[in-house]
């Protein structure tokens, strides 16, 4: 009796081994080079690409943190290539110098998707998914202006924390920002980048703080986690910030945090930038897969936040904006 039940297991074993080498075989190969992982937006936009290319969803993930080094970066796309793995997936440091290796990537016959920040000297990869960073810019100047007319503030003396210098999220916050700043005669005191960092943020607003005492009304972070060390250098300097007190504090990226610390009083305002691209990462795949046409740039859709005596009306590119009231439940369902 045991003899033939061990029999039959084996039987079993062999013939399941095969079917389950093959299922090994058909998961999709795919290398993600990420930029690193700096910012609360940054692991909610890892987290999501690990969930959706899980193995439980039929892929192999190969995922480099590139701790925001150009190099390790391009470094970690041709590891890729020598992996030779189905898809590869860049989020680029800097906007600049990818058309060498995503030359190296096309001639090996590997499809490359951008996600979030853009490339713009070359165009041979298959898609991109990411946000309107211009835009986004755009938006926190022309609120910002509605704001002070509903305020009566005449003078905007500003102050800039901005990205990663290079990154395309950081020109084009800027770029959008500072059109705004030039149509209505605002003084750009000083644009001092805080690396996407916390511990940035805080060490350009303490400088900040000493260099220009008493002369600015406006703080614009490039994104949350800048804004949480620009609090901790203004708390420590007895600079107040946030609806009502002396300095207008602006941020981008609105995750949880960031939006705890608007419900808070804290940031005036805060610009959505959508981390949650996989999903449609994923979707180019399968289309990719299929042989079918993608869409060369799809773009995620985003929101502007605020507390009610703060939400005024604005328009982008002759577009009126909505905003968004910042409640509990908006909290808890953002990342
Ligand atoms: O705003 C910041 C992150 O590339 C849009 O990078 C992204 C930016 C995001 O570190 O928090």
């Amino acid at each position: 009796m045991r003899k033939i039940s061990k029999i039959i297991v084996t039987a079993m074993a062999a013939a399941l081994l095969p079917a389950m080498a093959a299922q090994a075989e058909e998961l999709i190969s795919i290398g993600f080079a990420q930029v690193g992982h700096e910012s609360d937006w940054r692991t909610a936009s890892t987290k999501s690409c690990q969930d959706v290319f899980s193995e439980e969803n039929g892929y192999d993930l190969s995922f480099v943190d590139c701790d925001n080094d150009e190099a390790a970066q391009k470094e970690a796309v041709r590891s890729f290539i020598e992996q030779d793995v189905d898809y590869i997936i860049i989020d680029p440091i800097i906007a600049t110098g990818w058309d060498t290796v995503l030359t190296e990537c096309e001639d090996a016959g590997i499809p490359v998707i951008v996600i979030d920040r853009t490339i713009d000297d070359s165009d041979k990869y298959a898609a991109w998914v990411g946000s309107n960073f211009k835009t986004e810019g755009l938006a926190a100047g022309e609120w910002l202006a509605a704001y002070a007319e509903k305020q009566g503030i005449e003078e905007l003396n500003v102050l800039t924390i901005s990205g990663s210098t290079g990154s395309s999220a950081q020109i084009g916050r800027s770029e959008g920002f500072n059109e705004v700043a030039e149509k209505y005669g605002w003084n750009l005191i000083d644009e001092q980048t805080g690396d996407f960092t916390e511990a940035g943020g805080q060490e350009v607003m303490e400088n900040y703080c000493k260099s220009y005492e008493g002369q600015f009304n406006v703080v614009v972070c490039q994104n949350d986690n800048e804004a949480f060390g620009a609090m901790t250098a203004m708390d420590n300097a007895g600079v107040t910030y946030g609806p009502g007190n002396d300095v207008i504090l602006i941020s981008y990226d609105a995750c949880t945090a960031g939006l705890e610390d608007v419900k808070a009083g804290k940031i005036t305002a805060d610009f959505e930038c959508n981390p949650l691209a996989a999903p449609f990462v994923e979707e180019v795949i399968k289309k990719l897969a299929a042989g079918e046409e993608v869409e060369k740039e799809v773009y995620m859709v985003e929101h502007w936040y605020a507390l009610e005596d703060q939400i005024v009306e604005f328009e982008v590119d002759g577009e009126a904006q909505e905003m968004t009231l910042v409640t509990d439940e908006v909290i808890e369902a953002q990342y």
